[in-house]
């Protein structure tokens, strides 16, 4: 049987403290943000716009001078899967609790994090537009095809509405963007995964960052990054 006592819980009166970039872009800051809502663990979130020189701004608070980068206390812990591991100590049910699931969610955050290059690259996170991809190139094609086998794995092997079970975990916020770049770049994957992907996106957590993203100001670099590939078709911003 797994002992799931913590030993060493952080204290009920801990203050953490998110740092985050632009609802609108920062996939990475979206993970642990979204992990915190949906558990209904407090904190505060400190949003710092991406400007001209994001390396001086954001290391005032990021040792990395990246986004994520979450405050505990006196605690300092930057890159996504970091925050979420330091989280699941006093806050287990950020993994599944059931071993094979919690060892594929683990497995699957892992690949997330490591990898999926080219889908991060030709379909860079935006909440507020729709774009045309000029093509699926067949490296393209080849992330798609891992996470509509992925996916479809986790909903089918731990059968429920989330991909390992029934409870909102880590893995679930590590591919919140992904979600959104399938919507965004109108990926077509398979019913059951877009079927999930309708089901995240209506996340009442989820709804509340992709409107705030959507007015926030513009980031020249990251609005180009988002057209490197196709053609944008629709834009919900009115600034
Ligand atoms: N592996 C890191 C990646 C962090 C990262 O690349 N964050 C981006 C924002 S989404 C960033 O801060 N970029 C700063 C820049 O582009 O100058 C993590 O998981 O937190």
């Amino acid at each position: 049987m797994i002992n799931r006592c913590n030993p060493n819980p952080v204290t009920e009166m801990t203050v953490y403290t998110l740092f985050i970039a632009n609802k609108n872009y920062s996939s990475w800051s979206l993970r642990p943000w979204l992990l915190m809502a949906m558990l209904n663990i407090p904190f505060e979130e400190n949003i710092a716009l991406f400007g001209d020189d994001n390396w001086n701004a954001f290391r005032r608070f990021s040792p990395t001078g990246k986004v994520p980068c979450l405050q505990a206390d006196h605690v300092t812990i930057w890159d996504s899967l970091a925050i979420t591991e330091f989280l699941a100590e006093s806050y287990p049910q950020v993994w599944p609790s059931n071993i094979r699931a919690r060892a594929w969610a683990r497995s699957a955050a892992a690949e997330m994090h490591s990898g999926f290059g080219v889908l991060r690259k030709m379909c860079s996170m935006n909440c507020s537009i729709q774009v045309q991809l000029n093509e699926i190139t067949a490296d393209l094609q080849k992330d798609i095809t891992r996470i509509d086998e992925l996916w479809n794995e986790g909903l089918q092997e731990f059968g429920g509405n989330f991909l390992a079970g029934n409870e909102f975990t880590a893995v679930d916020a590590f591919f919140a963007p992904v979600v959104l770049r399938i919507a965004a770049y109108g990926l077509k994957l398979s019913d059951a995964v877009m079927a999930y992907c309708d089901f995240i996106q209506q996340l009442t957590a989820l709804q509340a960052w992709i409107n705030a993203g959507q007015r926030e100001p513009r980031h020249e670099a990251h609005e180009e990054a988002c057209l490197l590939y196709g053609q944008m078709t629709h834009d919900v911003r009115k600034m």
